[in-house]
C-alpha cells in the first residue's frame, strides 16, 4: 500500500533493466509499494534487446553482475571471463526469478506520458495500453544505450530483404547460411557482430564510415580457481573495483607515453594489447590528454593493422584517422583478421558515399552491392533519447524535450529542476556509460532508495534539484574534461552521432569521485535540491 492515499502506488519505475530490477528489489525491500513498467516482454534491458551474433560484455563477468546479495553472488557462476548475451540475460532471468521481481512489472507495456500532477505533488503515468497509474515517485531507468538509431538513409524502407538492427535483434535469430549480407556500422556491436556473420554468411560486405579502434578480448574460460579467489572475499574485490577509476577494477600506468624509450613505449602497449580489453586505454595515462602521446597510441594501432591485415588497400582502409579515446574503445575476438576472408569485403564511405538503399541492396557513388540481409550497426540516440522518447512534462506542463532543447541538464545526473519527485538512474551527467554499469547503478539505487528514506522520515513530500545546483554541476561537467580528447570529437557521448541533437558532453568523468559527492550531498541534507511539504 503507498503511504499517500490519493495514489496507486509510492513509485513507479520505468524499465526492467539491471537499474530496474535493482530499484524495485530495494524499494519492496525497504516498504515502498512500487509499479514497474517495461516496454519488452521480459527482464533484461540492453540484454534482452542486443541479442545479436557475438554479443558479450566488455566489463569481466565477475565484476559484472549485482553485489546487493552476498548469497547471489557465491552462488552465481560465470564460465566466461567476458559474458556472452545469451549468459548475462540467463543471469538477468535467474535475479528476477530468486528474488520474485517480475510481479512489480507490467511487461510489453511503453510508458508514452509522464505528467507531474501538480496540485497533488505526484506523478500520472500513461502507457501505451492507455491506462494511467499515480505514484509520488518517478524512477527512470531506462537504460543509456537502449533509443536505436536508425539513419534517415534514402531508400531504408524500400530493401526488399531482411532489415534489422543489432539493437533490436529478432529473438528467433537470423539465418545468415548462404546469405549476402551487409552490414552498416564499425562501432562495438559490428565489431562484436562481423566475425560472426563472416563465418555464418556467405558473403559479407561491411559499410564502414569510420574506420574503428579495437582491441582483441583475449576471452578464456573462466577458471574455477579464479572464480573461487573472488568469492572468497567478493566484498573485498569489490571495494578494490570500485576504489578504481570507472569502478572497472583497474589501474593505469601512471607513466607519460612521451617519458618512456620508443622501444619501451612499444613494449607497454604490446603487453596491453596482449592482455586485451579496455584496460589498454590505461597504458599511459596521459594518452587520452596529450595530443602527442595520442600519436603514439595511433601509431600502435596502425602498425597493428597492418600487421594483421593482409591486403594493404584493406588495411590502409581500416587504419583509423580520429584520435585514439575520441570514441569509445572497441573489444573484439578476430575483428581485423575476418578481413583476410576470401568472403568478406570492405567499403568505404568516405570514400563511396551510400547514394541510396534499393530493393536488391546498397548503392554507392561507386558501386551496387546486392544483399539478401542488411544489418544497421548504427548504434543509440545515447543517453538522452530513452529520456526524451517518453513525453515528460514537470511542474506547470514544462516538457523535458523543451528544456533540453539545447543540451541536456541534471543536478548529479539524478535529478532536474522543474521535475519535483523525477530521479534518472544512471543519467546524463552522471558517470554511467565511463562506468562498470551495474556497480554504478547499484549506487544510484542506494542513493535514491536513501533519499527516499530521508524525505519519509522528515515528513517532506517534494524533492528537486535547485536550478542554481544544477548549472554549477553543468560547468563542473564541462570544466572536468577542459582539454581531454573525449569531450571534443565525434561521438554518442557528445550526442555528435545523431543529427539535429545538440552538442555536449554528458558524463560524469570522476567515478569513484561522484560517490563521494553523492555522499557529501545527502549527509549535508540534500545539499543543492529544494525540499518541501510536510
Ligand atoms: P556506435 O558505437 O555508435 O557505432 C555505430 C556505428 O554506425 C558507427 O560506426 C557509425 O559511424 C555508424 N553509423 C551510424 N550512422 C551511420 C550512417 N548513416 N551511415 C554509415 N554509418 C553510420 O554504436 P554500437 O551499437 O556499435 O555501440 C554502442 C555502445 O554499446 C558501445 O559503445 C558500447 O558501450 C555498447 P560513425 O562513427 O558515426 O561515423
Amino acid at each position: 500500500m503507498p503511504s499517500n492515499p490519493s495514489v496507486d502506488f509510492d513509485a513507479i519505475v520505468i524499465g526492467a533493466g539491471f537499474a530496474g530490477m535493482a530499484m524495485v528489489h530495494r524499494l519492496n525491500r525497504d516498504g515502498f509499494s512500487v509499479q514497474g513498467f517495461e516496454t519488452g516482454a521480459d527482464v533484461g534491458g540492453t540484454w534482452y534487446w542486443n541479442r545479436y551474433p557475438g554479443a558479450r560484455c566488455d566489463v569481466p563477468s565477475l565484476q559484472y553482475s549485482y553485489q546487493f546479495s552476498e548469497e547471489l553472488q557465491q552462488e552465481w557462476e560465470w564460465s566466461e571471463h567476458y559474458a556472452p548475451q545469451p549468459e548475462i540475460l540467463r543471469y538477468a532471468n535467474h535475479v528476477a526469478e530468486r528474488f520474485d521481481l517480475r510481479r512489480f512489472f507490467r511487461f510489453n507495456t511503453a510508458v508514452t506520458l509522464a505528467e507531474f500532477d501538480e496540485a497533488n505533488g505526484h506523478w500520472k503515468i500513461t502507457a501505451a495500453d492507455g491506462s494511467v497509474t499515480r505514484a509520488h515517485y518517478l524512477i527512470t531507468a531506462v537504460g543509456c544505450l537502449s533509443a536505436a538509431n536508425t539513419p534517415d538513409i534514402p531508400g531504408l524502407n524500400t530493401f526488399a530483404g531482411q532489415l534489422v538492427h543489432t539493437g533490436h535483434w529478432p529473438d528467433e535469430g537470423v539465418a545468415m547460411e548462404g546469405k549476402r549480407v551487409g552490414v552498416i556500422g564499425t562501432g562495438s556491436s559490428a565489431v562484436q557482430a562481423i566475425p560472426i556473420i563472416a563465418e555464418e554468411a556467405e558473403h559479407l560486405t561491411v559499410f564502414q564510415r569510420t574506420a574503428t579502434y579495437t582491441v582483441p578480448a583475449h576471452n578464456r574460460p573462466l577458471a574455477p580457481e579464479e572464480a573461487q579467489e573472488v568469492k572468497r572475499d567478493y566484498k573485498g574485490f569489490r571495494e578494490f573495483c570500485s576504489s578504481k577509476p570507472g569502478a572497472y577494477g583497474m589501474l593505469p600506468n601512471m607513466q607519460s607515453a612521451l617519458e618512456v624509450s620508443d622501444a619501451e613505449r612499444q613494449q607497454i602497449y604490446e603487453k596491453a594489447w596482449q592482455a586485451g580489453g579496455i584496460p589498454f586505454s590505461g597504458s599511459f595515462y596521459d594518452i587520452t590528454y596529450d595530443l602527442k602521446a595520442n600519436d603514439t597510441a595511433q601509431a600502435f594501432f596502425h602498425g597493428k593493422i597492418r600487421e594483421i591485415v593482409k591486403n594493404p588497400e584493406t588495411a590502409r582502409k581500416l587504419l583509423p584517422k580520429h584520435r585514439f579515446g575520441v570514441k569509445r574503445l572497441c573489444v573484439d575476438t578476430n575483428y581485423y583478421e575476418t578481413f583476410n576472408r576470401a568472403n568478406v569485403a570492405l567499403v568505404d564511405l568516405t570514400e563511396e558515399p551510400i547514394e541510396r538503399i534499393t530493393e536488391a541492396g546498397i548503392r554507392t557513388t561507386a558501386a551496387t552491392y546486392e544483399l539478401d540481409i542488411l544489418v544497421l550497426a548504427t548504434g543509440f540516440d545515447a543517453l538522452t533519447g530513452p529520456l526524451l522518447r517518453i513525453d515528460i512534462r514537470g511542474a506547470g506542463g514544462t516538457r523535458l524535450r523543451d528544456v533540453w532543447a539545447h543540451g541536456a541538464e541534471t543536478y548529479l545526473g539524478v535529478s532536474v529542476a522543474g521535475f519535483p519527485n523525477m530521479f534518472i538512474l544512471s543519467g546524463p551527467g552522471s558517470p554511467s556509460v565511463l562506468t562498470n554499469m551495474v556497480v554504478s547503478i547499484e549506487q544510484h539505487v542506494g542513493w535514491v532508495a536513501d533519499c527516499l528514506h530521508y524525505l519519509r522520515a522528515q515528513g517532506l513530500q517534494r524533492i528537486e534539484a535547485d536550478a542554481a545546483a544544477q548549472q554549477a554541476w553543468g560547468e563542473e561537467l564541462v570544466a572536468m574534461v577542459a582539454g581531454s580528447i573525449i569531450a571534443t570529437g565525434n561521438s554518442w557521448y557528445t550526442g555528435a552521432n545523431i543529427p539535429g541533437k545538440p552538442r555536449r558532453f554528458m558524463v560524469h568523468v570522476d567515478y569513484p569521485g561522484y560517490v563521494k559527492r553523492c555522499a557529501e550531498v545527502a549527509a549535508d541534507g540534500y545539499r543543492g535540491f529544494k525540499l518541501a511539504g510536510g
